[in-house]
Formats: C-alpha cells, sequence, structure tokens
C-alpha cells in the first residue's frame, strides 16, 4: 500500500437496533460490503500495521467497558478512581475497585476478536498489538492460538501487545517499587488487611497507569514508533477520549497512513478515519483481518 491518504471518510453502521431488530444495520446497507471491502483492501495490502485496542474489544468477553452506561461502578467514573489521589485519599476503596475487577475479569474468555487479532499478529512480522487495555486478554488469546506448538516462541514474543497502561494482575510496591505478577483476590476489611509488600512492607497498588501519571517511557516510545511506521492504524473499541493513546493513530495520518476504525459507537476518531466501521468487534474483526 501507498503511503496516500484516501480522501473520503466511509462510515458503516453495524450495530443492532435495541429491540426487535437482529440482523445488523451493515447486512442491510446497499454499500456495506463495498465498505467492508475496501477496509479488508487497506489492511490487506498494508506492509506495516498497528491495531489500538481499547475496552470494547473486550466488552464481548463480558469485561465492563470505562466509559458510557455499563460504565460506572457504584455510581462512580473512572476519572474518580483511577488517580494516584483517589489512592492516596481511600487505598481501601480503590483497592475494592481493582479487586472487583480482578474477579471479574479472571473469569472472562478472549472473544472472536481477540482470538483473529492474536491469529494475525503471530502470523505477520509486521503487524504490532498496542492495548490499553489491562485485563490480560489479549495475551490469553495468543496462548490459546499458539497451544498447538504451531509458531516459535520469536512468534509469540513478538506477536505480545504493547501494553500502554499496564496489568490488573500485576501490583507495584509504593516504597521500593517492586513489581509482582499477583491474581489473588484483595482482602479490603481494613487498610491493615490491603496487600503489603514483600519486601519492605509499604502498601501495594494496582500496576497500572493512572491519570496524571506518565506512561513508562520505553513503552509509549515503541507506541509511537509503530504508529508512525503503519501505513494502517486500526482502532477497535476505544472511545479516543484518553492521551496519549488517543493520539496514536492521528500519528500515523499525519506519518502518511490512514486509519480505520471499528466501534459500535463513533468517536472523535471517527472523523479522522478512512473507514469507520460501526459494530460489535467479535463480529467484525473475523471478517475483516486478513488471516
Ligand atoms: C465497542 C464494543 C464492542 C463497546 N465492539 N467497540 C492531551 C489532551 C487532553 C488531556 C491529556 C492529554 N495528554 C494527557 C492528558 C491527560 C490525561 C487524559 O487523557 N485525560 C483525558 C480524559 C482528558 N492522560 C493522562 O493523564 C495519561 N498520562 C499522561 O499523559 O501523562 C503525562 C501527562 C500527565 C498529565 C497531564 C499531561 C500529560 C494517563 C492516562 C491513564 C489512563 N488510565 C486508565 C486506567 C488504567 C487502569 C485501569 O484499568 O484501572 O486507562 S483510564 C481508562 O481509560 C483506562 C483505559 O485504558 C482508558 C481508555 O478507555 P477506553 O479503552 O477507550 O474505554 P472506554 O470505556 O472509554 O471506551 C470503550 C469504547 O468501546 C467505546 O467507544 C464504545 O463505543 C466501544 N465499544 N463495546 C467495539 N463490542
Ligand atoms: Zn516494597
Amino acid at each position: 500500500m501507498g503511503r496516500s491518504s484516501l480522501g473520503c471518510v466511509a462510515q458503516l453502521t453495524v450495530e443492532s437496533r435495541p429491540d426487535e431488530v437482529r440482523q445488523p444495520d451493515w447486512a442491510q446497507e446497499p454499500d456495506s460490503a463495498q465498505r467492508m471491502d475496501q477496509a479488508r483492501r487497506l489492511l490487506g495490502s498494508a506492509h506495516r500495521l498497528l491495531i489500538l485496542t481499547g475496552a470494547g474489544v473486550s466488552a464481548e468477553s463480558g469485561v465492563p467497558t470505562f466509559r458510557g452506561p455499563n460504565g460506572l461502578w457504584r455510581t462512580r467514573r473512572p476519572e474518580e478512581l483511577a488517580t494516584p489521589q483517589a489512592f492516596q485519599a481511600d487505598p481501601r476503596l480503590v483497592w475494592e475497585w481493582y479487586g472487583f475487577r480482578r474477579e471479574r475479569v479472571g473469569a472472562c474468555r478472549p472473544n472472536k476478536a481477540h482470538a483473529a487479532i492474536a491469529r494475525l499478529t503471530l502470523e505477520n512480522e509486521n503487524v504490532r498489538l498496542v492495548t490499553q487495555n489491562v485485563d490480560g486478554l489479549h495475551e490469553l488469546a495468543l496462548e490459546e492460538a499458539a497451544s498447538d506448538g504451531s509458531y516459535p516462541a520469536a512468534s509469540l514474543s513478538r506477536a505480545e501487545p504493547i501494553r500502554l497502561h499496564g496489568s490488573l494482575f500485576r501490583t507495584r510496591c509504593t516504597g521500593c517499587g517492586d513489581r509482582t505478577l499477583d491474581r489473588h483476590p484483595v482482602d479490603v476489611d481494613s487498610e491493615a488487611s490491603l496487600p503489603r509488600c514483600k519486601k519492605c512492607a509499604a502498601l501495594l497498588r494496582p500496576d497500572v497507569v493512572w491519570f496524571g501519571e506518565g506512561l513508562d517511557p520505553q513503552i509509549l516510545q515503541s507506541a509511537i514508533a509503530a504508529a508512525e511506521a503503519a501505513e494502517v492504524c486500526l482502532v477497535v473499541g476505544t472511545s479516543a477520549l484518553v492521551h496519549p493513546a488517543a493520539s496514536l493513530p492521528l500519528l500515523t495520518k499525519e506519518s502518511g497512513g490512514v486509519v480505520v476504525e471499528v466501534n459500535t459507537e463513533a468517536t472523535p476518531l471517527t472523523d479522522v478515519a478512512v473507514v469507520s466501521i460501526r459494530g460489535p468487534a467479535g463480529k467484525i474483526l473475523p471478517r475483516l483481518l486478513p488471516v
């Protein structure tokens, strides 16, 4: 694929209406097939592809998204809980939220969107995956796709996502900074029962990136390099409200590439995208990705 931007913004509506309509809208649109083809052609011919995912890619696995009607936890917005200030003020409350999410996400399995992305990244060394998600489902999908031993270790490690916002299943010590894998349930009975560091006894925190905290510079740099090099940036299931993640597709565009979006709703990136496909990732990606 050349690095010229296509001029038009094609939008495709795939989401089903709330009540009676079970067949997705895109199937009824006269030009929907053409638009899927346009996206497929772009993705299929890109020499370097970046896939950027957000919470929407895990929605069909049962993982709640952050924003929108189902994004609230006890009427609190993520902006109130995902901050160092919230943790300092009330670590029990913040750990309760993360404990709840660990439990919920721990019971979820990768869906067809994760599986399609995993196959593509394992098969194609020119595809990079950058995720904002902390749920580990892309990693599980990779394990599942490679469970028959047919991929060499090098393919597996290359296919690992660049995780912008950390992991729900890792802790970081607020004292010595030690990082540990941790899938345990969290005891939030009292401040004394919260997870503590085995080395220095200081309070542990989830090893995630909160608002106002910088991303790991090396991780951010890899994501920026992948965005700048990409001929196509496929953006899946993110509200594109949180930066710097939401700026990555703009970097692709500024570098002469194009943006393709898959989302159930319009986002600030919809007008940036050369093709915006409106529909659930688990239905769209298996039909879209060239494996
Ligand atoms: C489906 C679907 C289906 C549903 N199929 N789709 C530039 C401009 C303005 C502000 C800033 C800026 N640069 C930095 C900032 C400040 C701030 C920021 O972005 N604020 C904005 C909110 C205004 N950013 C930061 O603070 C970042 N740090 C930073 O930049 O450091 C330097 C700095 C600091 C301060 C000032 C300036 C510079 C850090 C951001 C950390 C974000 N952390 C969180 C929590 C992680 C840990 C945890 O999980 O608890 O990350 S917040 C939360 O939002 C989480 C997510 O990764 C992130 C993005 O959410 P996402 O994935 O997009 O989810 P949703 O729910 O918003 O959207 C889901 C989408 O899916 C929707 O569109 C649905 O329609 C769709 N969907 N089902 C397809 N089946
Ligand atoms: Zn410590």
